[in-house]
């Protein structure tokens, strides 16, 4: 009896089920992803890497292995960027800020108040203009994965209840490696400082500074409310994350591996966005408990803030380039003009 039939069912079952598997089709190989991040592992930035290092493994049949390196374990945010242009790293998630020398229109998301809402920041980094930046990260081999948030940034000190510009004046104030921070700061009259991130807690215990600014949940998940008693809700800078990836590491993937990882990315982008605005509010409230003066900062005192930086950000514009200056205030006032400003920051 010919067996044909039942050898035609064989192939048919076997490439139906070939077929229904994307996976037997996608090439995936044993990697490992090691992620240098800066804050502790408490912080939504390692909350939703971790996340992506599940997603990837289950979009890779677990042949993709990312590793999260929390507290600046593999180098701060510039000595990681460094390290994943040599390709000794394969990834990172770092704030834009002390990457400016290598990409100076990165210097436009520390002008102080340049977003007023969370759909502005959105709108600019998922947009035209975060598509611009990662093709001037692409000519610096590095891949810019997807954007997260670190977030509104508000200003700590050991010294004295901070109400507007004026209680600013004459602070020592750790600010990230950036020239339009240390311009900003010094507008406001303060003495700023640049240091690295994994820095700040022992200066601030040991006296060497008297100020730092940094989102709430930041705050709090490192601990700076052991070291500072006053917190002003400032909110003077949006900071952005990016994931970014060794240019070295992302052209061995195959088109399969790197869709996994954008995949991953994005999943976990929207998540984190949505984790850390939770705890931004969730953050200051266990901020007052651990002892901390809280100050909110009028419509009329921020006013003034604004009034005394915009020299920093004329300077700046022009450095960094009017024209793609223009372009993001373009990109907010699309937002604005429909109301996008109006939703909590
Ligand atoms: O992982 C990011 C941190 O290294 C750092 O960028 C956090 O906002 C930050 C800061 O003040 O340096």
């Amino acid at each position: 009896m010919s067996h044909l039939p039942k050898l035609r069912h064989l192939a048919v079952g076997v490439a139906a089920a070939a077929l229904l598997s994307t996976s037997a089709w996608a090439q995936f190989e044993e990697r490992n992803v090691r992620i240098s991040i800066g804050v502790a592992d408490e912080h939504p930035q390692a909350v939703a890497l971790e996340r992506f290092a599940e997603k990837l493994a289950e979009l890779t049949d677990g042949k993709m292995k990312a590793k999260v390196f929390p507290n600046a374990a593999l180098g701060d945010d510039a000595n990681s960027t460094s390290a994943l242009r040599a390709g000794t790293l394969e990834m990172n998630s770092t704030s834009t800020s002390p990457l400016t020398q290598l990409v100076p229109e990165l210097g436009v998301f520390d002008f102080p108040f340049l977003f007023a809402s969370y759909p502005e920041a959105d709108a600019v980094l998922d947009g035209p203009v975060g598509d611009e930046i990662g093709q001037k990260m692409a000519q610096k081999d590095l891949v810019l994965l997807c954007w997260m948030e670190n977030g509104f940034r508000n200003l700590t000190n050991s010294e004295r209840p901070v109400e507007g510009a004026q209680d600013v004046e004459g602070l020592k104030v750790r600010v990230m490696q950036n020239p339009v921070f240390l311009d900003a700061f010094g507008q406001l009259g303060s003495n700023p400082v640049a240091m690295a991130f994994s820095e700040v807690y022992p200066a601030l215990e040991s006296g060497a500074i008297d100020a730092q600014e940094n989102p709430n949940v930041t705050i709090l998940t490192s601990k700076f409310y052991e070291v500072q008693d006053y917190l002003a809700q400032t909110r003077h800078v949006y900071t952005p994350f990016m994931n970014l990836v060794s240019k070295t590491f992302w052209d061995k993937l195959s088109p399969d591996e790197q869709k996994a990882m954008r995949e991953a990315c994005y999943d976990a982008r929207d998540f984190q966005r949505q984790l850390i605005r939770q705890k931004d509010a969730e953050a200051l409230e266990q901020l007052k408990e651990e002892g901390m003066e809280i100050t909110e900062i009028s419509a009329e005192q921020r006013e003034a803030m604004q009034k005394k930086v915009q020299p920093t950000i004329d300077r700046f514009s022009q450095q960094i380039g009017p024209d793609f200056v223009k372009r993001v205030y373009a990109e907010i006032e699309k937002v604005r003009s429909q109301g996008g400003q109006a939703q909590a920051q």
